[in-house]
């Protein structure tokens, strides 16, 4: 199943006619570089070409006022005056005499994309759109917006399909206010953005935009909104924030399709967002939503208006929406004061509507209200501007390097199985000739008093797979052993004598866990069980205690989101090495959920360790390797409170030393960084 592109020139032939210094940077070349980095990355080619249409009245009814409908209808005929005057009334967009039939293009072009993934044609897809649609509101255009694309599809979704509930994620740097008034009251979309706010001085300026503003009657809860209160976030300001608000909430709220208003001015160089994060965390981004709805996403383009940056982050998108393994996240070194504090914010605001977040750790939310911050900042401002006088106002952007091309090794994933059990469609059966210095040594180390040649032959065969991920020869792959601990042991071993990579092994079930390499660093183990723990040894051996185990998905998956994940990210391995035990208890939903998301780490080398009679699960742990979206968990009850607080315990523990588990300020702390 493959992933739709649905682009069409024609959305390029409208521009402003005049001059206006705040709409200048809205233009159609956004477009054009965006698409012709598709071509030239040879992304495009990948993808499925689906054509755009006319989204029709009743489509656009879904949201719009039957009036706004009939004053935009009459822009096309206009003359330049009457076109100025009639954006007058709106004030923070344009209108052209093309730009009605460029909209209805665009929601058109959403719709489209909305049927192509709905009816199964494709997994996945991504409209390139203008104009963008989020701030659009039933009867009002606004930021450069006409229709409210997004609003309309997933209205359509509903409608036409069925849909339940639909899950919006507004990753653009503004806040899509015309999103959030079409939903607030209603339950069966969840709304989530995160947004420049400044305290409110941010565009659009409305206290609508604050952490506290979380829905409406039978809706409250299902509006999510994270307000940046400085600019210069990062990819770890981003990725917490999805790690611990976003993420849980999501997969608690369970949807049935995941739209994304893709506006990548939230990327580093852009003149309007003014933050720093990369255009591969986009890759991260997508790929932490993609095992969602069971991969079914729609992303569809808002804003984003540096013509570098954003081409680069269109293109991470695409590639991880074709399914390519996502680049090693650079530079995660924890989430800076402002974004606690507005993380610690949103939890709270949330807490009565998400189970989630129910067990959170009590907090004195009075001392890091961002509200307050601001009296003293705005103090502190004012000082500020005192001393600097007419200095520069303007941050300097430090030039950032492309995005290297993400290399995909030729062979995707590949199993080591006994001969009894046929290998899956699409994958490799993986053996080798046995490299004599690797048998000698491995004889040495776990046969010395025995002679069992088929499990050393299973040893040397793991070894060899092991450096071939190592190559990038071999992305990822699944090997059934009689021995799990002995394999799991022999694979620590190898790596943390001969492998360059750090390795984090993710062990689920019980099991006598090896310390080998634990000490150093060299690798990062990290154990789901049921067992009352003992002391925690070391920064790098983190025993996770669930009361159930791993049978109980809720507390499982939380505990996955909220701390396997985070260390994972933070960790930054080369290598994932996945361990199941025997009567792990783990459903296997859940398991391909760990199976999906693991992939976001170390260019997507899982190697994934299973007890032979377990063939029953080798085609499902197959296709998650292979990127096949894993099924959607469906409603899950709430998590056991003990687990939830036992899970929070931890974190607060591990805290000082991995960052990326933070979400709540240093109580001192006043946003002042940056
Ligand atoms: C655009 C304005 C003002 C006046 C005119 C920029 C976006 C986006 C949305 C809105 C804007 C701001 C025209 C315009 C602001 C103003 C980018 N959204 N904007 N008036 O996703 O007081 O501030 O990309
Ligand atoms: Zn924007």
């Amino acid at each position: 199943m493959g992933t739709a592109l649905i682009y069409d020139e024609e959305m390029t032939k409208y521009k402003l006619l005049w001059i206006d210094p705040a709409c200048k940077i809205e233009v159609p070349e956004r477009l054009t570089v965006s698409h012709d980095a598709l071509i030239k990355t040879g992304l495009a080619d990948r993808c499925v070409s689906v054509p755009v249409r006319e989204a029709t009245e009743a489509d656009i009814l879904l949201v719009h006022s039957e009036e706004y409908l009939e004053a935009v209808k009459k822009t096309p005929y206009m003359t330049l005056e009457d076109l100025k005057e009639f954006t007058l009334q709106y004030g923070d967009v344009y209108f052209h005499p093309n730009i009605y039939h460029c909209a209805k293009l665009a929601a058109g072009a959403t719709l489209q994309l909305v049927d192509s993934v709905l009816t199964g044609k494709v997994r996945n897809g991504m409209a390139l759109v203008r104009p963008p649609g989020h701030h659009s509101l039933r009867s009002a255009a606004s930021g450069f917006c006409v229709f409210n694309n997004v609003a309309i599809a997933a209205r359509y979704a509903k409608q036409k399909y069925g849909i339940k509930r639909v899950l919006i994620v507004d990753w653009d740097v503004h806040h899509g206010q015309g999103v959030q008034y079409c939903f607030e009251d209603d339950p069966s979309v969840l709304y989530f953005s995160w947004h420049r706010f400044e305290h409110q001085k941010f565009w659009p300026n409305l206290k609508d935009s604050d952490y506290d503003i979380v829905g409406k009657e039978k809706g409250a809860g299902f509006n999510v909104n994270v307000p940046w209160n400085k600019v210069g976030m990062k990819n770890s300001d981003y990725l917490s924030v999805f790690l611990h608000v976003l993420l849980p909430i999501a997969y608690e709220f369970s949807p049935d399709l995941v739209l994304v208003c893709a506006g990548f001015d939230s990327a580093i160089g852009d003149p309007e967002g003014e933050m720093c994060a990369s255009p591969d965390i986009f890759a991260h981004l997508t790929h932490l939503l993609m095992n969602l709805a069971g991969g079914k996403l729609c992303a569809v383009l808002e804003g984003g208006y540096n013509l570098t940056s954003l081409p680069q982050s269109v293109c991470q998108t695409v590639q991880t929406l074709l399914g390519d393994p996502a680049p090693r996240p650079a530079d995660l070194d924890g989430p800076c004061t402002s974004a606690l504090e507005s993380l610690h914010c949103v939890r709270s605001a949330h807490k009565p509507y998400w189970s989630c977040l129910n067990h959170a750790a009590e907090l004195p939310t009075a001392d890091v209200s961002t509200k307050q911050i601001k009296l003293a900042e705005e103090e502190e401002k004012e000082e500020e501007t005192l001393k600097k006088g007419e200095e520069e106002k303007s941050a300097e952007v430090e030039a950032w390097p492309e995005p290297p091309k993400r290399i995909t090794p030729p062979v995707r994933t590949a199993l080591v199985l006994p001969k009894d059990v046929t290998c899956p469609d699409g994958c490799k059966r993986f053996s080798s000739s046995e490299d004599p210095v690797i048998v000698n040594k491995l004889r040495e180390n776990f046969f010395k008093d025995s002679d069992d040649s088929d499990a050393l032959t299973t040893l040397s065969t793991l070894t060899a797979l092991v450096e071939k991920m190592e190559k990038n020869e071999i992305c990822n792959g699944l090997a059934l052993v009689r021995d799990v601990s002995m394999a799991m042991k022999c694979v620590v071993q190898h790596a943390a004598t001969a492998h360059r990579n750090r390795v984090l092994v993710v062990c689920v079930g019980d099991a006598v866990v090896p310390s080998q390499g634990t000490d150093d660093g060299k690798t990062l183990l990290v154990q789901f069980s049921n067992k009352e723990s003992e002391e925690q040894k070391s920064k790098y051996h983190i025993p996770v205690c669930l009361k159930k185990g791993c049978s109980d998905v809720s507390g499982f998956t939380q505990a996955v989101l909220g701390l396997l994940l985070p260390l994972g990210y933070e960790y930054d391995p080369g290598l994932v090495l996945l361990v199941r035990m025997p009567g792990s208890g783990l459903c296997e939903g859940a398991w391909q959920q760990l199976t999906g998301l693991l992939q976001g780490l170390a260019q997507g080398h899982t190697l994934v360790l299973m007890q032979e009679d377990e063939k029953a699960c080798v085609g499902s742990t197959a296709s998650s390797l292979l990127g096949v979206a894993a099924p959607s968990l469906g409603n899950l009850h709430a998590p056991l409170k003990e687990d939830m607080e036992a899970l929070e315990r931890l974190r607060h523990r591990l805290q000082a030393d991995w960052k990326l588990l933070q979400t709540t300020a240093p109580q001192t702390g006043r946003g002042d960084e940056h």
